[in-house]
């Protein structure tokens, strides 16, 4: 039998496209770009080159204002919906329009933190591109310098369907020409496992938005059918400031150091609005209206990572959290199990994602929660030990669901089994080389 660290190093050969590496196979065909970074950081254990292939490849996507895109369409693949005749970006690549949760700099970071001089120098190299891709988030989702991200489609969030949007997709209005299209998705994948129809044609409406104002994302910030503040991306994108700062004096990138500590400043300051005193915790609000979503997520439990809230606010956050994991047989659900809206094998409305997991406990253990850090870490591992490298899991059960052969499970399961990989004498692991990685 196949160990699971074997199967996970063949899941990352399997979705290798030579400098990039797919999701998984026909679900998602194409470069995702927080896929792209968490997947780095499992290649990395692997193959270093190979790990810094894969960021250099999604940044040679990024835009002439700094934009790193959520996918990259190298091909036009059949399999995908919305591809890149919906997008019509007109970019070379050609690209999807708008961004996804910014975790690159915090990859790069922990990559040289474990990592030599080749490392240091290859962080040295795309240092001036993660520069770039965190003032375009400063300039185009923060215009007014409130300290608040405001996302432009759900799938900014990276979590395309959580309760969370529902209050700004009912605000989104559906032309009755959306017109006919044919979702790929639930060929792939149960539908009861996926997105809406009625998600989907608003998804598509803000796509449609875009594309009609040629993705300029000052209009789309401005009069675009969705703004709104997300926790995820706005915790996010504050603990990879913060790296980016620590990796900036390391590389001693003097110069840039004023401009990225007052960025550090202002998203501290400005994460307060997304707190939820009646919730007790940190929650998505609707830019423009004030109003907020009354649940608590996976992603409300960010604020570790980014290192805000008062000790009070910790607390009441640290009793939500407790409630919940008690609720559940895994943590942590990407919506409270206790709250209308939970369903446990829909997507972003309940089920338990690795990726997250990963993040989440950095943030419980750096704030000291370490036997709070270590129920989410073994509770990861045993997700994917019982079911597999699937895209994500029943909190209740434990099932895998949606896409299976998945990469960012596979390679968040190699970075938790990193002191166990078994290495050769120059320090490649071994199994890592019968599949081709060196
Ligand atoms: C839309 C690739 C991506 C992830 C997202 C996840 C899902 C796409 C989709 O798959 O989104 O971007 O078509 O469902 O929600 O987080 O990056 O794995």
């Amino acid at each position: 039998m196949t160990s699971r660290i074997e199967e996970a190093i063949n899941v990352l050969k399997m979705n290798d496209r030579g400098d990039y590496t797919v999701p998984t196979n026909r679900l998602y065909p194409y470069q995702w770009n927080w896929d792209s970074g968490f997947t780095a950081l499992g290649l990395w254990h692997l193959d270093k080159n190979r790990a810094w292939l894969e960021l250099a490849s999604l940044l040679n996507a990024q835009w002439k204002d700094g934009m790193v895109p959520h996918i990259v369409f190298r091909q036009n693949d059949p399999d995908y919906f919305p591809g890149p005749g919906v997008w019509q970006t007109k970019t070379s690549p050609s690209t999807s329009g708008h961004s996804q949760p910014p975790v690159l700099a915090s990859i790069v970071w922990e990559m040289v933190q474990m990592g030599g001089l080749d490392d240091i120098n290859r962080a040295r190299e795309i240092f001036p591109d993660l520069l770039s891709y965190h003032r375009w988030f400063c300039e185009a989702r923060d215009p007014k310098k409130s300290g608040v991200i405001g996302i432009i489609h759900p799938w900014e969030s990276g979590r395309d369907n959580c309760p969370d949007w529902d209050i700004g997709l009912a605000g989104v209005d559906v032309p009755n020409n959306i017109g006919e299209y044919i979702r790929r998705d639930t060929v792939h994948v149960d539908s009861d496992q996926r997105p809406t129809g009625y998600q989907y044609d608003r998804f598509l409406t803000i796509v449609n938005f875009g594309r009609k104002v040629g993705w300029n994302h000052e209009i789309i910030y401005n009069d675009g059918p969705f703004l709104m503040a997300d926790p995820g991306v706005q915790f996010i994108f504050l603990r990879a400031t913060k790296d980016l700062l620590e990796m900036a004096r390391h590389l001693g990138q003097d110069s840039t150091l004023h401009e990225i500590e007052d960025w550090v400043e202002r998203f501290e300051a400005g994460s307060e609005w997304l707190w939820n005193e009646k919730v007790g915790g940190y929650c998505a609000r609707d830019l423009r209206t004030g109003k907020f979503s009354n649940g608590l997520t996976n992603a409300s439990m960010l604020s570790f990572y980014a290192g805000v809230g008062s000790v009070e606010q910790q607390n009441k956050s640290i009793d939500n959290c407790c409630r919940i994991m008690k609720a559940c047989k895994f943590a942590m659900p990407s919506w409270d199990p206790q709250h209308p809206g939970f369903e446990s094998h829909r997507y972003w409305r309940g089920p338990v994602w690795a990726i997250m997991n990963y993040m989440i406990a950095r943030g419980l253990s750096d704030a000291g929660f370490e036997d709070l850090a270590f129920r989410v870490t073994s509770d990861t591992k045993l997700l994917i030990e019982e079911n597999g490298m699937a895209e994500y899991f029943d909190p209740l059960i434990g099932k895998g669901l949606g896409g299976m052969n998945f990469s960012w499970t596979a390679a968040i399961y190699l970075d938790l089994c990193r002191d166990s990989l078994i290495k050769d004498s120059r320090g490649i692991v071994t199994r890592a080389r019968a599949h081709g990685f060196n």
